[in-house]
């Protein structure tokens, strides 16, 4: 005869008491977890502990997207990349290799930015970046618009030099307008930026896959005359990715000490990456794209690297983010068998300078 005034105990009655093996972190699904990182690598936010750690890679958000000049959405980025994946990356059948055993890798979450504000938003990108770049480490940055390309690897050059950074980027567009109607720090303008400061030198700019409608003849005879190098999406038609990629990297090496790379995912097809900002039907396959990155990587002294203008609300099944997701994982299991093989993958900066405990780097400046 049972109590009827006795405390129920649902644990037992519906078998909620077995002894489950319990997870933790990395472990646990990549869906779960309060903080959501990269991959689920430790979430390390403070610069001290960052420097002290010394990682190989480490992952920045740079959710920015006041510099769009058509569709918007793209400061979702960093979230919807973090989280498309059904797997932390344990093994690259790719490659051969399980990544993570070999390479250090942290994410220090996003930079400090703030909506309406692009302005301390490229403030904020430059000084997290900076932090990380001077550590050592190899910045992975997620965008975010392009315009965050400008303070990102503008932060690579500065902690680098005097060693010289060149870029290797993928677009549909060229990015090297002078003002997007007006204005200097917009999505269409970020590679002028970076050569007119002189943080990269023209001569050591190769763009890959640009198709379309913009820029006008105007733009690319500036190109032109700074030296750029660049490879139409009609090169790869006829040539295919492969030849196209092996002039990319021989061009690449071709007077940088080391490469940043800028993954802009509107050089895939719409089909391949619907959500984004500024859609130009076609572009790369995924496939190629992923293949070109750890082609490259696996040759060239990556600096850096972003991937931007993901706009998760006009994504369908998370197609675009988890492209994107593997840009930056394919990009880190090339890293991790450049380690495996002896090359160098941290940079050991000449005059690194650890920031204070809580302060960003040049937090005296005139920031908002
Ligand atoms: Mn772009």
């Amino acid at each position: 005869m049972t109590d009827e005034h006795a405390r129920p105990d649902f644990a037992q009655l519906n078998g909620w008491d077995r002894p489950y093996e319990v997870f933790h972190r990395p472990e646990v699904p990549a869906y779960t977890g309060v903080t959501l990182s990269f991959c689920n690598r430790p979430l390390v936010e403070d610069p001290v502990e960052l420097a002290r750690k010394a990682p190989d890679v480490v992952i920045v958000g740079a959710p920015v997207d006041e510099g769009v000049s058509y569709r918007p959405g793209a400061r979702f980025g960093p979230r919807a990349i973090r989280q498309a994946s059904y797997t932390h990356g344990g093994y690259s059948l790719q490659l051969d290799i399980s990544p993570f055993e070999h390479l250090s890798v942290v994410d220090a979450g996003d930079a400090n930015v703030a909506p309406g504000a692009i302005d301390r938003g490229h403030a904020m990108v430059f000084r997290k970046v900076l932090e990380v770049a001077r550590t050592g480490a190899i910045p992975i940055v997620l965008g975010g618009d392009h315009s965050i390309t400008w303070p990102s690897a503008s932060a690579v050059a500065e902690a680098r030099h005097p060693h010289s950074v060149g870029i290797v980027h993928f677009d549909a567009h060229a990015d090297t307008a002078n003002d997007d109607w007006g204005v200097l720090a917009g999505h269409g303008t970020p590679m002028r930026r970076l050569i007119e400061s002189g943080a990269i030198d023209g001569r050591n700019f190769v763009q890959v896959g640009l198709r379309g409608y913009w820029p006008p003849p105007a733009v690319f005879a500036w190109m032109k005359e700074h030296g750029l190098r660049w490879h139409l999406m009609r090169e790869i038609e006829e040539r295919g990715a492969e030849a196209v990629i092996d002039d990319a990297i021989a061009e690449a090496l071709d007077g940088a000490d080391a490469i940043y790379l800028s993954i802009d995912i509107d050089v895939l097809d719409p089909g391949n990456a619907p959500g984004t900002g500024t859609p130009e039907p076609g572009g790369m396959l995924t496939r190629e794209l992923l293949r070109a990155i750890r082609r490259i990587v696996g040759k060239v002294p990556l600096a850096g690297m972003d991937i931007v203008e993901v706009s998760p609300p006009y994504d369908h099944a998370d197609i675009t983010a988890a492209a994107a997701h593997r840009c930056a994982l394919e990009a880190i299991s090339a890293l991790a068998v450049r380690k495996r093989d002896g090359l160098p993958v941290r940079f050991t900066p000449s005059d690194a300078t650890p920031p204070e405990a809580g302060q960003g780097v040049r937090a005296t400046g005139a920031g908002g």
